[in-house]
C-alpha cells in the first residue's frame, strides 16, 4: 500500500514547524466537564485546574504528540452547544499554560470567533473547527490570526447530526463541502497552504458511511492539503465491537493504523503513546518496502 504520499511537506503553525513526512499524532485535552470519554480530566472539585491539564498535555508530549488539540466544547452526538463566555474561560488559559509552560504547538478545537481570537492572541498554533468556520464571524476570524485551520465536515449539529444520517454518495457530498469551505477560505484570503481538511468520521455519519470515508481517505489528496482524522473511542467502534468507550483502545488503534495507511496526516487521539507505537511499527515498515 501507497505512503502518506500526496504530501510530504511541513505544516507551518505559528513558530512551528510540523513534519507530515509521515503520519503525525495530535493529542486530545477535554476542558470540558463532560466530554463523552475524557471529560472531567482537567477538573478538581468542580473547577477548572490548569495544573491537571499541563500534567496530561505533558503525558501526551513525552509520548509522543506533535500538536495538543484543546477544546472546550463536547462535540460528540446529543452534545448541548457551550456559552461563548464558558467556552472562553475553559481554553484560553490552557491554551496560554502549556504555550509558556512547555512550548508546544496547540491547537484550538473550537467554531467561536472570540475563542479563535483569544486563543492565538496567547499563542495557539492552528485551529481545528468542526463546523469548518461556518459560524458568522469565523472566516475573518480566522483569517485576521494567520494561523493554519482544519476544515471539518460535520452534517447538521451535534444535538440532531445522528438522526437517520443520509447521503446519496458520502464521497463526493464530503467532497463538495470541502470544495465550498476552501472556496469561502480563499475569499477571505486564507492562503490554500494553510488548510487541512477532516471528513468528520461519527459527525452525521452512520457506520458505513464512516467505513466508506475511511477506505476513500486517499480521495481528498487531490485537493493538496493534509488530511486530518479522528475516530478515537468513537461510537464507531461501539458499533463494530459491542464495547463500552473505556474498551476501545484496540479498535482505536486499528483505526489509526488503517488511516495512516490510508494517507492521513494527523490523527487525532486520546491515548497518544499506545498510537504512536503503531505508527513507528508501521513506518518501519514502510521504509523496509522502499528499501526493497
Ligand atoms: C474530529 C473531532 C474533532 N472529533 C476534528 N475535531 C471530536 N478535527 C472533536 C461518537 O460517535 O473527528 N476531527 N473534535 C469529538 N466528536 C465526537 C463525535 C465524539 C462522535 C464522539 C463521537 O462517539
Amino acid at each position: 500500500m501507497k505512503p502518506a504520499s500526496a504530501l510530504t511537506g511541513e505544516l507551518a503553525a505559528a513558530s512551528y514547524r510540523i513534519d507530515l513526512s509521515r503520519p503525525r499524532v495530535m493529542g486530545i485535552l477535554n476542558t470540558t466537564p463532560d466530554s463523552f470519554s475524557d471529560g472531567g480530566n482537567c477538573y478538581q472539585s468542580d473547577q477548572l485546574a490548569l495544573d491537571l491539564a499541563l500534567h496530561r498535555a505533558e503525558a501526551m508530549l513525552a509520548g509522543g504528540a506533535s500538536i495538543i488539540d484543546v477544546g472546550g466544547e463536547s462535540t460528540r452526538p446529543g452534545a448541548k452547544p457551550v456559552g461563548e463566555q464558558q467556552e472562553l474561560d475553559r481554553v484560553v488559559p490552557v491554551v496560554e499554560a502549556i504555550v509558556q509552560k512547555l512550548s508546544a504547538p496547540v491547537s484550538v478545537d473550537t467554531s467561536s470567533p472570540a475563542v479563535i481570537r483569544h486563543s492565538a492572541a496567547v499563542g495557539a498554533a492552528m485551529i481545528n473547527d468542526v463546523r469548518a468556520l461556518r459560524k458568522p464571524g469565523a472566516l475573518q476570524a480566522a483569517a485576521a490570526t494567520g494561523l493554519p485551520v482544519c476544515l471539518m465536515h460535520m452534517r447538521g449539529e451535534p444535538g440532531n447530526m445522528q438522526d437517520a444520517p443520509c447521503y446519496d454518495d458520502v464521497v463526493s457530498e464530503v467532497d463538495d463541502f470541502f470544495t465550498e469551505r476552501l472556496q469561502a477560505c480563499a475569499d477571505v484570503g486564507i492562503a490554500r497552504d494553510k488548510l487541512l481538511l477532516d471528513p468528520g468520521f461519527g459527525f452525521g455519519k452512520s457506520l458505513a458511511h464512516n467505513l466508506t470515508l475511511l477506505r476513500e481517505l486517499e480521495h481528498f489528496h487531490h485537493f493538496g492539503c493534509p488530511l486530518l482524522v479522528g475516530m478515537s473511542r468513537k461510537s464507531m467502534l461501539g458499533q463494530l465491537l459491542g464495547r463500552e468507550i473505556s474498551e476501545r483502545l484496540p479498535g482505536s488503534l486499528a483505526l489509526a493504523l488503517e488511516s495512516a495507511a490510508r494517507g492521513a496526516h494527523i490523527i487525532r487521539v486520546h491515548d497518544v503513546q499506545e498510537t504512536c507505537d503503531v505508527l513507528a511499527v508501521h513506518q518501519a515498515l514502510q521504509m523496509e518496502n522502499n528499501n526493497s
